[in-house]
């Protein structure tokens, strides 16, 4: 059998659990290495190694808030020790906690930009020396959002940081292109997970946002793992500064 990241070392961040676990076990099933951020969770961090490491393939995990510009460098360094290099980078971490626009606490604001945009930034940073330092190129995935492209009455505080998120990934293209390293984003639409569990408790937003699928339901956090591994592999060789939609057509479906 084929296997798209054999023998490859790939860090993802915020994979304790949902789409960032997901797309690290996934990497794993295609040969590579992984390395996770996490924050809070040190049992699904522990149990993600596990599985890892049941698939025949080497794993860590490193706590770190993403938000503090010294958790990148720990990760890359940690990532390193372990296996030496760094090859793949996806940067999944992020939070959006629902709250409206116009009492929004300042602490919540600021809280999301530096988690969601801020800790994209020096993450992107970090990787991305080590792998020019490296000198044979690399390429990097951003987990962005649908939200990217539409507004949310309850995101307010979200949507600009995955906007940025997307357009962090353009100008590095941009920037990094010249060492052979791919700066890509995915554009999940409503995936299932505790992100939006409180959200969509609420069964008439829940049926409402069903309702906008043409594929007829919500996301998977697994949903995601072909399209990431894709633009982290040889296949999507010639792609970067791109953005990958992954949301059962949510989008187009307007009227
Ligand atoms: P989730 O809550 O299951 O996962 C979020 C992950 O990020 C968790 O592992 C969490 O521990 C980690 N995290 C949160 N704050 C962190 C911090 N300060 N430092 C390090 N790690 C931190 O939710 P998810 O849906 O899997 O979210 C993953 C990414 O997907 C987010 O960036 C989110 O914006 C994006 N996204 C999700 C959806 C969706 O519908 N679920 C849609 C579009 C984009
Ligand atoms: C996504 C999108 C989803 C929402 C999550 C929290 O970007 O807006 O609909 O549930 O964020």
């Amino acid at each position: 059998m084929t296997v798209l990241l054999e023998g490859k070392s790939v860090l993802v961040t915020g994979a304790s659990a949902g789409i960032g676990r997901a797309v690290a076990i996934g990497a794993a099933r295609q040969g590579a290495d992984v390395a996770i951020n996490y924050h809070g969770d040190d049992a699904g961090a522990d149990s993600a190694v596990a599985e890892i490491e049941a698939l025949g393939r080497r794993a860590i995990a490193v706590k770190g808030d993403v938000a503090e510009p010294e958790t990148a460098t720990a990760f890359v360094a940690a990532a390193v020790a372990a296996f030496g290099r760094v090859d793949a980078f996806v940067n999944n971490a992020g939070i959006c906690p629902f709250h409206a626009f116009l009492d929004m606490p300042v602490a919540t604001f600021e809280r999301t930009m530096r988690v969601n945009l801020h800790g994209a930034y020096f993450m992107v940073q970090a990787a991305a020396n080590r792998m020019v330092e490296q000198g044979n190129g690399g390429v990097i995935v951003a987990v962005s959002s649908i939200s990217a492209l539409v507004g949310g009455e309850n995101q307010t505080h979200y949507t600009p940081t995955k906007a940025g998120v997307h357009s962090l990934m353009q100008s590095t293209a941009i920037a990094l292109g010249r060492h052979g390293i791919r700066c890509n984003s995915v554009l999940p639409g409503t995936i299932l997970t505790d992100i939006n569990k409180d959200d969509l408790a609420d069964e008439t937003k829940r049926r409402a946002m069903e309702a906008r699928v043409p594929l007829g339901r919500l996301g998977q956090p697994d949903d995601l793992v072909g399209p990431v591994v894709f633009l982290l592999s040889d296949l999507a060789r010639y792609v970067t500064g791109a953005a990958l939609l992954v949301d059962g057509g949510m989008f187009v479906n307007l009227q």
